[in-house]
């Protein structure tokens, strides 16, 4: 069993941290934020996450994670910052993973594994990492192993996948590779497959996100399509992914969450050669103008409507709004109005429009009761496919609601119970 310093305590660190725990490594957490490192210690987990307060609170009370107010040395030192995402220009901002290195340096000793598990755009771990841990005096691949090993886990289900997920482990050299393995291998159940360097290792994790919105974009330009066919999307795909060799995924109000819309880009970084990925990313983010489209239609005049919104996390059963297709509806809704919606929605002078969602507690948005939300209000869209969505009652919809306009972005409602209702329902 080895000693593992974990630094950045989010959703890929805190779990990575306490897997790393319970299977009996000592384990240093550490985390720039002081509050988050106080809340730990007193047992509390910060994040929403299925498993993972009873995870980290096993790990802490075995007293193999022990989180620490600096980094501490330690034979593996796994990096797992944050690289936030700069939207102007469409770039990682690198900060963290510089400030982690620098933080890092007078910690490094000779033998040492350092591997970084953000996602970061090609070639970062060797241009950008190495350099700065190399002010150490020591040397990436001769004195100090370097690897990149990117994390894949999906939120809603990390635990499990952290250790059934196949990994990719791609070294400065094969000493760095095979080091970084012996440590993966010891809770790893999935496949551990080694790349020749760490840029291929970033690349392919950027083309795994990529490969999804791209699938996505195509999805939801069917569904563009079969609205003016006037035909079933969701029929459609279906039928088209009976064919062994295609799999398309769901249409839907677009793609959010901090991955699928921000990966993509990471591959321009370097390079202007982004033409098939970068019209994916155009054709998903322009799906909340064309909902909004499709109430202006069945509305006729979207000023004094109520259009209720259900769902503001970016995916179902998740309390995540980050990048939300759901709060992006209810801006581009607001929009054309004389007094623009708040990003958080609310009302404007033309328009109101009421939001819901189940699993998100955020003080700064204006979210309702689902009863308040559809009471009086002409038209709804279902934004996210929550579960508690998916058993949604018609009765009590048209015994509130003002219209009968319903727009089902992500195929949750049953489209004859609601139409035998009396509602002119749309599904993407
Ligand atoms: N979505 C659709 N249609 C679909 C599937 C998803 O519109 O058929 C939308 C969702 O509603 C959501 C967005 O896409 O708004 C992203 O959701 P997601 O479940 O596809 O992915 P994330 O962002 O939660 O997690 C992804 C995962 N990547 C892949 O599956 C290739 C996860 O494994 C990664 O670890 C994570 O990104 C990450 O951290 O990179």
């Amino acid at each position: 069993m080895s000693s593992v310093c974990v630094h950045g305590l989010g959703y890929i660190g805190l779990p990575t941290a306490a897997m790393l725990a319970n299977y009996d490594h000592t384990v240093f957490g550490y985390d720039t934020d002081e509050s988050i490192r106080e809340r730990l210690r007193r047992g509390e987990v910060h994040l929403d996450e299925p498993g993972l307060r009873a995870f980290v609170t096993q790990a802490i009370e075995s007293e193999q994670l022990e989180i620490t107010d600096e980094v501490v040395p330690a034979k593996y030192q796994i990096i797992c910052v944050p690289t936030p995402f700069d939207e102007g220009e469409k770039t990682a901002t690198l900060d963290y993973i510089r400030d982690a290195a620098q933080a890092l340096l007078s910690q490094l000793r000779e033998g040492d594994t350092v591997i970084l598990e953000s996602t970061v755009p090609p070639g970062t771990t060797v241009t950008e990492l190495q350099p700065i841990l190399e002010e150490s005096g020591l040397v990436a691949g001769d004195d100090f192993a370097l690897v990149h090993c990117p994390e894949t886990v999906l939120p809603g289900n990390i635990i499990t996948e952290l250790r059934e997920n196949n990994r990719l482990i791609g070294g400065v050299n094969g000493v760095s590779t095979e080091s970084a393995v012996r440590l993966y291998e010891s809770f790893v159940n999935g496949d551990i497959r080694t790349t020749s360097d760490p840029t291929v290792a970033e690349f392919a994790k950027l083309i795994q996100n990529t490969y999804r919105d791209v699938n996505i974009a195509l999805s939801n330009e069917v569904a563009r399509l079969a609205h003016d066919y006037e035909i079933n999307s969701r029929e459609v795909i279906d039928f088209a992914n009976e064919h062994p060799r295609v799999e398309l995924l769901q249409p839907g109000l677009g793609v959010g969450g901090h991955c699928l819309p921000i990966d993509p880009w990471f591959l321009g970084a370097d390079s202007d050669q982004l033409d098939l990925i970068e019209r994916a990313r155009a054709v998903n983010d322009r799906m909340p103008e064309f909902v909004a489209d499709l109430l202006q239609t069945a509305l006729g005049d979207l000023d004094d409507t109520k259009v209720a919104v259900l769902g503001v996390a970016y995916k179902a059963n998740v309390d995540d709004t980050r990048m939300s297709p759901g709060l992006k509806l209810a801006r581009e809704l607001g929009r054309n109005k004389t007094m623009p919606v708040a990003t958080d929605g609310g009302a404007t002078d033309g328009i109101e429009i009421a939001m819901h969602d189940p699993h998100v507690a955020d003080p700064t948005l204006d979210l309702c009761e689902l009863e308040d939300a559809i009471e009086n209000a002409d038209a709804v869209v279902v934004a996210t496919d929550h579960d508690e969505y998916e058993s949604l009652d018609p009765t009590r919809f048209s015994e509130r609601m003002a219209g009968t306009v319903i727009v089902d972005t992500r195929g949750c409602l049953d489209s004859a119970v609601w139409q035998g209702e009396g509602f002119e329902l749309q599904q993407l």
